[in-house]
Formats: C-alpha cells, sequence, structure tokens
C-alpha cells in the first residue's frame, strides 16, 4: 500500500470516528432535551389542573393508624389528582389532623401528590 493511501485511509478512519461520536453526542443530548421540554409541559398542567381544583373532596374515613399518619379514605372523584372514587391510604401532613377524625365520619379533604406520596394537606368533618 502506498504512504499516501495508507495517510488517506487513516484520516478517513478518524473523520469517521468523530462523526459517530457526534452522532452519539446527539442521541443522548437529544432524549434528556425533550425530557425537560417535556417536564415543563407537565408541570405547567399540574399548575393549570391546581388552580381548576381548588376545594374540596369528599372522603369517609375508614382507617386511622396514628402512629404511621396514615389514614384510609374512601373518597369522591378528585379532579386535581385524576383519580376516580375509590378507598386509599394517604398520609396525613401532621399527625395532629387525625385527632379530629374517627373512623365512619364523612369529611372534606384536600390531598396533593408530593413526590409519588399523597398527602392529606387539609382534613374537615363534612358539613
Ligand atoms: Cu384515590
Amino acid at each position: 500500500m502506498k504512504e499516501e493511501t495508507r495517510k488517506t485511509i487513516k484520516t478517513l478512519f478518524i473523520a469517521i470516528a468523530f462523526a459517530a461520536l457526534g452522532v452519539a453526542l446527539v442521541a443522548a443530548v437529544m432524549p434528556a432535551l425533550a425530557q425537560t421540554t417535556m417536564d415543563h409541559s407537565k408541570m405547567a398542567d399540574m399548575k393549570m389542573a391546581d388552580t381548576a381544583a381548588v376545594g374540596m373532596s369528599d372522603g369517609e374515613v375508614r382507617k386511622i393508624d396514628k402512629a404511621q399518619s396514615k389514614l384510609t379514605l374512601k373518597h369522591g372523584k378528585i379532579k386535581s389528582l385524576n383519580m376516580p372514587v375509590m378507598t386509599m391510604v394517604f398520609t396525613a401532613k401532621d399527625k395532629a389532623m387525625l385527632d379530629g377524625v374517627k373512623v365512619g365520619d364523612k369529611v372534606r379533604f384536600q390531598a396533593t401528590n408530593e413526590g409519588g406520596k399523597l398527602v392529606v394537606v387539609e382534613l374537615a368533618p363534612a358539613i
């Protein structure tokens, strides 16, 4: 092989390697960018949902676990959390909230999703 040909091939390989690196970088960065954009729109949606769903949801106390700051509520639709009617466990934001209710009580409450954990931030007897 001629020295000239070897040099050309070497240059070509380097060029291909850089091109491949570039593609890999773009491939690695693009999903991250897309993700960031999606998160922003999600946040905007959540804020809109929060504003739209000011107010409390209906519930009935099924179980109280004061030691764990948890309560089981049979609840009506919760628009802000996109939930249908169901019975589920919530975490009370403040243990003292649980002092004001007992099993069987009808309540009005407000719950938020805090990193996947559903937290009751307000709890009051139903009027
Ligand atoms: Cu639920």
